[in-house]
């Protein structure tokens, strides 16, 4: 594979030796003390990785779910209810959650209060951490935004002491904060964390990564999830020595090739249980009754394999509304309730399914995952890239963005009618989604008489966070149309989008979002379009158009809010076509 990049370049001149981050890391966690959850003590395991083995060993199913409400106390609470239920109906409570922490957390602890608050709960306390494993018997995963950020050190000390064992998400790292732009201290403090976990490995703690959450949400070919969790896997384990998971899941909705990938990733990872195997968050539609279908068969399956392979793994039942907003506590758990009903079912199906099959698949992504991590190392190696410094291999891959790994260690045939060059060995699902959504946007445009109108129009396209195919299908629809794209890209913020919009003249910024900050994003756009005197800017946003307001638990529709400040808030994106031709600078002044 010729590689014309030069990788080491990549590297900034001033990033320190990682592996000086992770001895002290390891320090600091060896001398940690660390309290049992309330889950290990009644189960009477040092770690949930003992447990999980043992679960593993003797059929023992368990059970996942994600939680994340606007505040800790309302999550807490929840957490409580969960579990009551759970008894209610004569079922076992789920095992373990996945604290959904919002953003900020993933700040150094003195800048979090200053942030821009998102939706999901802040730990603000030691007594809020201490409730995170002392409320109820289900074991905690520091997970969203605890490892990866520049935050990283403070959240897993916090994290190991009241008795959490699984951390993550490794794959996060590659994220960008808000208002934080300073890659080396991130990369230390996550360094430094990875090290906090390799020092009380011996007490069963692991490092967990949630694939999706990083570059492989984004890659074309699922055999190169399986090479870049190796990728992952490589630096967690052989140079930070630290205990690792993976878990993955949640943007592949056919259940067979989601058993294949569960199956490689398993075996690339000698048997270590996933924390968690997430359920399906794209098959859902807005009508929710009719998404239990889509919730039953993904966990149906999800079980299957974890029983048949004995995996240990623990499924997540995803609630019905996935695809409104966050979901209630009730919305939780009655589909955790469905999962504990289906842990019946799968041994009546397993003996009828064609496992042949599905082996056949996971034998071609583990060979295609092989491929990929091969190529990787030799190109670094080969770049001259220190191999055995693992800031210096964040910082390449990092740097190198998704599409730049997949198009230069791919296991595809290099194939140029394929988007990003290669044809993949198994396509992954929410590409295939996106492009096809792509196709019927283009034909629809196409079918339509072209608006002279938009020709040349210079519009911004940003999204405030990470959340990238809409923001890739604004801008390819924008340019089928005619429109001056400027592509501004992912997690940006408002006064980031307004430098841009100020430096191309350009007449409209079209803001797609997803993290429940609709409007106090627009509020501090406007404000700032304003008092760059371009206040005539026509703004556009859609996404998930919501925001936990005056103490909701859940984020609120916040459309009306947009329209009073001047945001327009078109249904789609071809009403957004529709829009953007009518209105001209003068007339756009709400
Ligand atoms: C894929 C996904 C992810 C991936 C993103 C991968 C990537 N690199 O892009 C990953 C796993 C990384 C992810 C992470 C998170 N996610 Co997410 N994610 C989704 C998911 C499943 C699909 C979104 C998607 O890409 N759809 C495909 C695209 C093409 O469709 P779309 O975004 O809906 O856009 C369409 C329309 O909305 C519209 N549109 C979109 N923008 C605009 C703009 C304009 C102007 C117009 C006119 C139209 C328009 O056009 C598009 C085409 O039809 C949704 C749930 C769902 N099923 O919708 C949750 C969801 C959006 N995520 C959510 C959340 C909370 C998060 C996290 C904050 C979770 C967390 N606590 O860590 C993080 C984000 C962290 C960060 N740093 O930003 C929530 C938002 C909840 C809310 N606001 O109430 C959702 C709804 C899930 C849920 N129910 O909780 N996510």
């Amino acid at each position: 594979m010729p590689v014309d990049v030069d990788l080491s370049s990549l590297i900034p001149d001033d990033l320190p030796d990682g592996r000086d981050a992770v001895r002290e890391g390891v320090e600091l966690g060896r001398k940690l003390e660390r309290a049992p959850s309330m889950y290990l003590e009644e189960k009477g395991f040092g770690s949930e990785l003992e447990y999980r083995l043992h679960a593993r060993e003797n059929g023992i199913p368990c059970t996942c779910m994600n939680l994340g409400l606007a505040t800790w106390p309302e999550t807490r609470e929840a957490l409580g209810l969960i579990y009551e239920d759970a008894l209610r109906r004569g079922v076992r409570p789920p095992d373990r959650f996945n604290l959904l922490a919002e953003r900020r957390m993933g700040l150094p602890k003195h800048l979090r209060a200053d942030a821009p608050q998102e939706t999901g709960p802040v730990l603000w306390t030691e007594q809020d951490w201490w409730e995170l494993t002392h409320t109820v018997p289900i074991q905690a995963e520091a997970a969203d935004n605890c490892i990866g950020g520049p935050g990283s050190l403070d959240n897993v000390l916090d994290a190991l002491a009241v008795g959490v064992t699984y951390v993550g998400v490794f794959s996060q790292y590659t994220w960008r904060w808000p208002y934080w732009d300073d890659e080396v201290a991130q990369a230390m403090s996550f360094l430094k964390a990875v090290g906090v976990l390799a020092g009380a490995r011996d007490g069963g703690v692991c490092f967990d990564t949630y694939l999706e959450d990083g570059y492989p949400g984004v890659f074309h070919d699922y055999a190169s999830y399986v090479g870049w969790a190796m990728l992952e896997r490589f630096i967690a384990r052989e140079l930070c020595g630290a205990e690792f998971s993976i878990s993955w899941g949640g943007l592949t909705a056919n259940p067979i090739t989601k058993s294949a990938m569960t199956l490689a990733l398993n075996d690339v990872n000698e048997r270590v249980p996933c924390a968690f195997l997430q359920g399906d968050t794209i098959g859902n539609g807005p009508d929710t009754e009719a998404n239990y279908a889509v919730m039953s068969t993904d966990v149906l399956f999800m079980k299957l394999v974890d029983s048949h392979y004995k995996l240990g793994g623990a499924p997540i039942a995803v609630p019905v509304t996935e695809m409104q907003r966050i979901p209630t506590w009730q919305e939780v758990a009655t589909v955790q309730a469905v999962s504990r009903r289906l842990e019946g079912y799968a041994p009546l199906v397993a003996p009828t399914i064609d496992w042949s099959h599905i082996e056949g698949m996971r034998d071609r992504l583990v060979e295609g995952g092989r491929r990929f991590y091969e190529n990787a190392i030799r190109a670094l190696t080969e770049s001259g890239v220190d191999m055995q410094d693992p800031a210096r291999l964040l910082f390449v891959l990092k740097r190198l963005g998704a599409e730049g790994c997949e198009s230069l260690f791919g296991a595809g045939e290099v194939d140029s009618t394929y988007p990003g060059g290669r044809r993949p060995i198994m396509q992954t699902d929410l590409v295939r989604q996106t492009m096809e959504e792509r196709a019927r946007l283009v034909e629809a445009l196409a079918k339509r008489e072209a608006d002279p109108r938009l020709r040349g129009r210079k519009v911004v396209v940003s999204s405030t966070d990470v959340h990238e195919f809409a923001e890739f299908l604004l801008v390819s629809t924008l340019e089928a149309v005619g429109t001056d794209v400027i592509d501004f890209g992912i997690n940006r913020d408002p006064e980031d989008i307004v430098k841009v919009a100020l430096e191309t003249n350009a007449e409209a910024v079209v803001v797609t979002t997803h993290n429940g900050v609709a409007r106090s994003f627009a509020t501090k756009l406007r404000e700032e379009l304003d008092r760059a005197g371009i206040g005539d800017t026509r703004v556009y946003m859609g996404g998930v158009l919501n925001e936990d307001i005056d103490g909701s638990d859940i984020p609120v529709d916040v459309r009306e809010d947009l329209a009073r400040i001047g945001v327009s808030t078109p249904a789609d994106i071809e009403q957004l076509i529709d829009e953007l031709g009518r209105h001209d600078r003068q007339t756009a002044t709400a």
